[in-house]
């Protein structure tokens, strides 16, 4: 769910001071994946131990504790080879506190220590397994188990190398992973594997790799596997060793370092050069070497893992002028917008190519029917366009909630095609539903923020949103990226319907206004912080509208819930006599988007009920609509656009709202309470 940073230097020397700092720094690149504790773990001085810190809280608590704890000479010392682990937890298993944090030891004397994102789902039985076998557990976590269980493996099995105890230990365990695995027993070697959590290996050497792929060995035999222990225990039960076996070479460097992370925010300032890791994919470093190991080779399985080269600059991830990431990012919209269209629109020609996918638009074109389906966030997305891709495709679109499509074993059918929309590409109800519908046959297309991310890799097609790097973990550029990836999806499948073509060339007028029309909305900074000013001591905001802006309702809601902790609704206008109505009086902060659209009439009707109800609303309305201005005297305009791209425009007045009533409220803009940017566990 969080953060795992490893670094390994081979013949590389650093001191165990310089080691630590790396750590912390690789840390602090992870922050923005939320987390409620840290932990690091370094050799020694004398090599022939392992010393652990650990603490509650930020990383700079950890980086305070550790510039007490390590003050000594010693560790100013240089060494050739050395390999430290670091993380930052989101508990899933026992609360956050010191005992619970990583990394998690085997024994009191640290013969192994793990870090670990995820949860291992039978814990239990190895917990069960494991204490029959005498072993006392310190923690609550699900993690400790896979300390003791390598430990255990170790015991039983003397003749095992590192990277064999590993395999075997991740065979017993069940769910979703990434691990990284540090042992006093095979000083200076590593171990890392993953399963369904992301994890890669940056690769840093002085002069240019040999070689862009690294070969993956196999277990000589994988049908073999059986007991051979205990046949009280029942399961977990221990498998025989795999010796891997290739024609390839693994990566030998002379002088090398790895770095094993989550994702590329924290090795991108060491290297550019990264391995992202497969599910159950064991990579192992011993003596400088790396190599990539599976225990079960499938049909489909490549021979190697690409080196791929990161084009993301270090300026991206870091905050520039602005306070918050969030806030940077809802000023970068006019950017992000246009970089998603980059390459893709050609204003000139009025052409669209969205090169992930066209190989797959005549099959998507025959289909039955669209599936979008996303969390949070991404799911307002899908919301937002329904409505334009019901109509430019003329198909049945369906709108999703992952957790609740997979809730109710909604039937899927090959001749479906399924959008899966993610920032993070990591959402674990996503992947789910993903796998989901795949298993069903039908067509899956990823649409994410996250190259390399496992939604990216497990879709058949695909469009990269190219928003950059999201660091707020409320997400605001995705959004609007998102946004514009299925209008583009929907302008691709109605470039041979002539009936269409009048409303294509509307829809592309527009999109080339949209940057312009973006900074325009973003000058209203100062208007809305006033208004800020006025509801952000009250408990409530209602947000209503409909049509093409319902998914801004919904999705400023959850924006006020997120940022702010007020209670916030998102509204259908059409629906305000339903119900909400009997919530209007003149106190309660209501905000309405009514616009000159097609369901213009209607929204002044929801806006004549609410203020007939003493009813002060702030009207998010068009530039120079008098008519609408007069129902209120708190409003904000914004540029017209064609109705479909609306959405865009409105959410924007939106994201700096909740923006400022959290900064104004004290609260954590970028790391909100309870929340994490990339939810990979259920
Ligand atoms: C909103 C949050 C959140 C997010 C979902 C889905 O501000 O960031 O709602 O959108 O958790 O995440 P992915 O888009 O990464 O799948
Ligand atoms: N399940 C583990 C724990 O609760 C790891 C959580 C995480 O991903 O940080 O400690």
């Amino acid at each position: 769910m969080c953060g795992i940073f490893a670094y390994l230097n081979y013949l590389t020397p650093k001191s165990r001071l310089e080691v630590l700092d790396l750590l912390v720094t690789g840390l602090k690149r992870l922050e923005y994946r939320g987390y409620d504790s840290t932990g690091v773990a370094i050799d020694s001085p004398d090599s022939k131990n392992i010393v652990m810190v650990k603490r509650t809280g930020k990383v700079k608590v950890l980086e305070d504790a550790i510039l007490e704890h390590f003050s000594g000479g010693e560790y100013s010392e240089p060494v050739m080879t050395h390999i430290g682990i670091a993380h930052t937890r989101w508990a899933t298993h026992g609360v956050p506190c010191e005992r619970n944090s990583h990394p998690h030891r085997s024994d009191e004397g640290n013969g192994f220590v793990v870090v670990h994102n995820g949860i291992i789902t039978n814990y239990n039985d190895v917990k069960t397994f494991l204490a029959k076998r005498g072993y006392e557990f310190e923690s609550d976590t699900d993690t400790e188990v896979f300390a003791k269980l390598v430990h255990h493996l170790w015991k039983t099995h003397p003749t095992y190398s590192f990277r064999e105890l590993v395999e075997q230990a991740i065979l017993q365990v069940e769910g979703a992973f990434a691990i990284a695995v540090k042992s006093k027993h095979f000083p200076g070697e590593c171990v890392a594997s993953r399963r369904s959590s992301p994890l890669l290996v940056g690769i840093k050497t002085k002069t240019r790799l040999a070689t862009d792929h690294i070969p993956i060995l196999y277990g000589k035999d994988d049908k073999k596997l059986t007991s051979d222990q205990d046949p009280d225990s029942g399961k977990p039960q221990v498998l025989p060793r795999s010796d891997s076996t290739s024609e390839f070479m693994p990566l030998e460097e002379k002088e090398v370092e790895y770095f094993f992370a989550s994702d590329a925010s924290a090795v991108i300032e060491h290297t550019n050069r990264v391995i992202y890791l497969e599910d159950d994919d064991v990579a192992a470093v011993r003596d400088g070497t790396l190599s990539i190991h599976r225990l079960k080779k499938s049909l489909d399985d490549p021979h190697a893992r690409e080196i791929t080269t990161l084009k993301m600059e270090i300026q991206q991830i870091m905050k520039g002028n602005y306070d918050y990431f969030m806030q940077k990012e809802i000023f970068e919209q006019p950017d992000s917008v246009v970089n998603t269209m980059r390459g893709r629109v050609r204003f000139d020609g009025n052409a669209i190519v969205l090169g992930g996918i066209k190989d797959y638009i005549p099959e998507i074109k025959r289909c039955r029917r669209l599936m979008l389906i996303g969390c949070g966030t991404s799911y307002h997305s899908a919301v937002a366009t329904r409505q334009l891709l019901e109509e430019l495709t003329e198909l049945p679109v369906m709108v999703e909630l992952a957790s609740d499509f997979l809730d109710r074993n909604t039937p899927i059918f090959r001749d479906d095609v399924c959008f899966f929309i993610s920032q993070s590409g990591e959402t674990a109800d996503t992947l789910m539903a993903l796998r989901y519908c795949k298993q069903r046959g039908a067509l899956i297309v990823g649409i994410t923020n996250t190259v390399g991310s496992s939604i990216c890799r497990e879709s058949h097609c695909g469009v990269h949103i190219n928003a950059g790097p999201e660091i707020g973990v409320a997400s605001t550029k995705a959004y609007t990226s998102q946004f514009i990836s299925l209008v583009m999806f929907a302008l691709v499948m109605s470039e041979d319907r002539l009936s269409l073509q009048q409303r294509r060339l509307e829809i592309l007028q527009a999109l080339s206004n949209l940057a312009d029309q973006i900074r325009e909305v973003l000058k209203l900074d100062s208007k809305v912080q006033e208004l800020a000013k006025d509801l952000y001591q009250h408990k409530s905001l209602l947000i209503m509208g409909r049509g093409y802006n319902f998914a801004t309702c919904l999705e400023g809601a959850l924006k006020v819930k997120e940022l702010t902790y007020m209670h916030s609704e998102g509204i259908m206008a059409g629906e305000l006599k339903h119900g909400p109505l009997a919530l209007v009086d003149g106190s309660m902060p209501v905000l309405m988007i009514v616009l000159r659209d097609p369901v213009y009439v209607k929204c002044m009707n929801a806006l004549q009920q609410v203020t007939s109800r003493k009813g002060c609303p702030v009207i998010i309305c068009e530039e120079g609509d008098e008519e609408t201005k007069a129902f209120s005297s708190r409003h904000l305009e914004i540029p017209r656009t064609v109705d479909c791209l609306q959405g865009i425009l409105t959410v924007i007045p939106m994201q700096l709202l909740s923006y400022h009533i959290a900064v104004l409220r004290g609260c954590d803009v970028d790391c909100p309470r309870n929340l994490a940017k990339s939810v990979t566990v259920e």
